[in-house]
C-alpha cells in the first residue's frame, strides 16, 4: 500500500527504551541475589566473547536514579526492564529476598515520578541456577509452578503501580539457543528436548497469564516474540515452500500457541513424523488456551530469507558473535529450508539484515493473522560507537536505521495496525550477551570496555538528542 497522506502515531503512543536484568544491572552476588544460569555458564571459558561476564554489566542496580534521570531528561514515556529472578528468590522459590523487592520497588517509583510508564518484564533468560540444578530448570514441568508462583509474588508487589506486562523475552530464543545451538545455557543440543523444554514454557506463559486476571485485573499482558518473517528467495515455488515452511515452523509454532493455544497442524504433522514433538498432558490444551494476552510483544530485528533444502542439505551453521562482517554462516534444517543472503538489502557488522520494510510486513501479519494490539518491545542497532576526544558520539548511523523503522511502524499505523509503543534496544549500552561490550545499542554511551579503562561514566549519544525530538514532537516530522 502506497499512501499519499499518513497516519499520525496515537497520542498515547509509547515512546520507549528497553532493557535486560543480566544485560545492566550488575551487582550479581550482593543483597542476598543467588546465582542464575548466566552467572555460571559466563564463567565457561569460550562462551562470551572475550569472557565478558554481566558481574558488573553497566552498574545499573547502583545508578539506576542517574539513568532513570537521564531518561526522564529526554522525555522517555516508557521503559521496559526485566526482573531478575534470583533477586526475588535467589533459590528459585521458597523464601522472598525483601531487599530484591526493595530494589524493583523502588526503580518503579523513581519512573513513576518523572511519569515514565513502566514496561515490566517477568522473565528475560535469567534462570535460578537453584532450579536448573534441582531439576533442569524448563526441562521439567515443575517449573511452571515455580514460574507461576514467581510471577504472582510480582503482580502482588507491583501491579498497584506497573501496568504493562511481558511474561517471557523470546522463548523462541532462550529455547532455541539453549537446547538447540547450545550457544546459551544450559548448552545443550538435543532436538526434542528443544520442544518439550518449549512445551513448558508455553504452559509456564499461559499460567502466569491466568494468574494475572485474578491479581492485576486492570493490567495488560502479553510475550515478547523473536519474529524474523521469512522471505523467499526467489519466486520459484520450492522457494516459496520453503519460506512457508520456515513461518510455520520459526514463528506460528510460537505465536499461534499464545494468541490461540493451539500448535500449527502442518507443523505438528512434521514434528510427530519425525519424533520430535512434545509430550502433552490431559488439561494442557485447556490451561494453553487460557493463556490469551493482551498484546503481541514483538522484538524485531531483521528479516530471514530462505531457499529450498534438500535432504541432504545444510544444517547447522556459524553465527557471527566477533563483529567481522561476513563471518556468519547460512543454517538449516535440511528438507525444510536454508537460510541464504539477501542481495537487497545491507548488513551490520555482525551480518543482521538492515530491513525496516520487514517491521511492517512482521506487524501487517500480526494484525492479520492474529488480530491483536503489537506492542514493539524492542528494536535497535548494534554497533561499534567511537569516543570522541571531546565526549561525544556521532552515532548518525543509529539514527538512520531507528528512523526508517519509525517510518516503517508509521505506514504500518496507516494500513491500520494497532501498535501500542516502539521499545528501542536499548536506553544506555549495555552487556550483548555473546558480543561483549563493543557491539553497542544505546542511546547512552557507557564506558565499559572488555579491556582496559572503565568509569562507567554515561554520556549521551547524537542519537539521544534525535530521540528526545521525536519524542517531543510525537514522531510529526519524520522525513517521507
Ligand atoms: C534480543 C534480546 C536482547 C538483546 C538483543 C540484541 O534477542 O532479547 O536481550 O540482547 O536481542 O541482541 P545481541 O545482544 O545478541 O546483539
Amino acid at each position: 500500500m502506497i499512501h499519499d497522506k499518513l497516519k499520525p502515531f496515537p497520542s498515547e503512543f509509547m515512546w520507549g527504551s528497553a532493557s535486560a536484568a543480566y544485560q545492566v544491572e550488575g551487582a550479581w552476588d550482593e543483597d542476598g541475589k543467588g546465582p542464575s544460569n548466566w552467572d555460571q555458564f559466563v564463567r565457561i571459558p569460550g562462551k562470551t566473547f572475550k569472557g565478558t561476564t554481566g558481574d558488573t554489566a553497566v552498574d545499573h542496580y547502583h545508578r539506576y536514579r542517574e539513568d532513570v534521570k537521564l531518561m526522564a531528561e529526554m522525555g522517555l514515556k516508557a521503559y521496559r526492564f526485566s526482573v531478575a529472578w534470583t533477586r526475588i528468590f535467589p533459590k528459585g522459590k521458597g523464601e522472598v529476598n525483601e531487599k530484591g523487592i526493595q530494589f524493583y520497588s523502588d526503580l518503579i517509583d523513581e519512573l513513576i515520578k518523572y511519569n515514565i510508564e513502566p514496561i515490566l518484564t517477568i522473565y528475560h533468560w535469567d534462570l535460578p541456577q537453584a532450579l536448573q540444578d534441582e531439576y533442569g530448570g524448563w526441562e521439567s514441568r515443575e517449573i511452571i509452578q515455580d514460574f507461576t508462583n514467581y510471577a504472582v509474588t510480582l503482580f502482588k508487589h507491583f501491579g498497584d503501580r506497573v501496568r504493562y506486562w511481558v511474561t517471557l523475552n523470546e522463548q523462541n530464543i532462550f529455547a532455541g539457543l539453549g537446547y538447540r545451538t547450545a550457544l546459551h545455557p544450559p548448552g545443550v543440543k538435543d532436538e526434542k528436548l528443544f520442544y518439550q523444554v518449549n512445551h513448558h514454557a508455553n504452559l509456564a506463559n499461559a499460567s502466569a497469564i491466568k494468574a494475572f486476571r485474578t491479581y492485576v485485573p486492570n493490567g495488560k499482558i502479553g510475550p515478547s516474540f523473536a519474529y524474523s518473517p521469512s522471505y523467499a528467495s526467489s519466486s520459484k515455488p520450492e522457494d516459496v515452500l520453503a519460506a512457508e515452511n520456515a513461518e510455520e515452523l520459526n514463528a506460528h509454532w510460537w505465536m499461534d500457541i499464545y494468541a490461540w493455544g493451539t500448535y500449527p497442524k502442518v507443523a505438528m504433522d512434521y514434528l510427530v513424523r519425525k519424533g520430535l514433538a512434545p509430550t502433552m498432558e490431559s488439561g494442557d490444551l485447556a490451561l494453553l488456551k487460557e493463556g490469551k494476552p493482551d498484546f503481541m510483544g514483538v522484538n524485531y530485528y531483521q528479516t530471514t530469507t530462505f531457499e529450498k533444502n534438500p535432504l541432504d542439505g545444510v544444517s547447522e551453521g556459524k553465527m557471527n558473535t566477533s563483529g567481522k562482517k561476513g563471518t556468519s554462516q547460512d543454517t538449516g534444517i535440511p528438507g525444510l529450508f536454508k537460510t541464504t543472503q539477501n542481495e537487497h538489502l545491507e548488513r551490520t557488522n555482525w551480518d543482521w539484515n538492515i530491513d525496516p520494510t520487514g517491521l511492517r510486513i512482521a506487524l501487517r501479519r500480526i494484525t492479520n493473522r492474529y488480530n491483536l494490539p503489537v506492542l514493539i518491545s524492542e528494536n535497535g542497532l548494534g554497533e561499534y560507537d567511537k569516543l570522541e576526544d571531546d565526549d561525544t558520539i556521532h552515532d548518525d548511523y543509529r539514527i538512520d536505521y531507528l528512523q526508517a523503522h519509525l517510518k516503517a511502524i508509521q505506514e504500518a499505523i496507516s494500513d491500520g495496525v494497532e501498535v501500542l509503543g516502539y521499545c528501542t534496544w536499548s536506553f544506555t549500552d549495555l552487556l550483548s550477551w555473546l558480543n561483549g561490550f563493543q557491539k553497542r545499542y544505546g542511546f547512552v554511551y557507557v564506558n565499559q570496555h572488555e579491556e582496559g579503562e572503565h568509569d562507567l561514566r554515561r554520556i549521551k549519544k547524537k542519537s539521544y538528542y534525535w530521540y528526545k525530538e521525536i519524542i517531543e514532537t510525537n514522531g510529526e516530522n519524520l522525513p517521507r
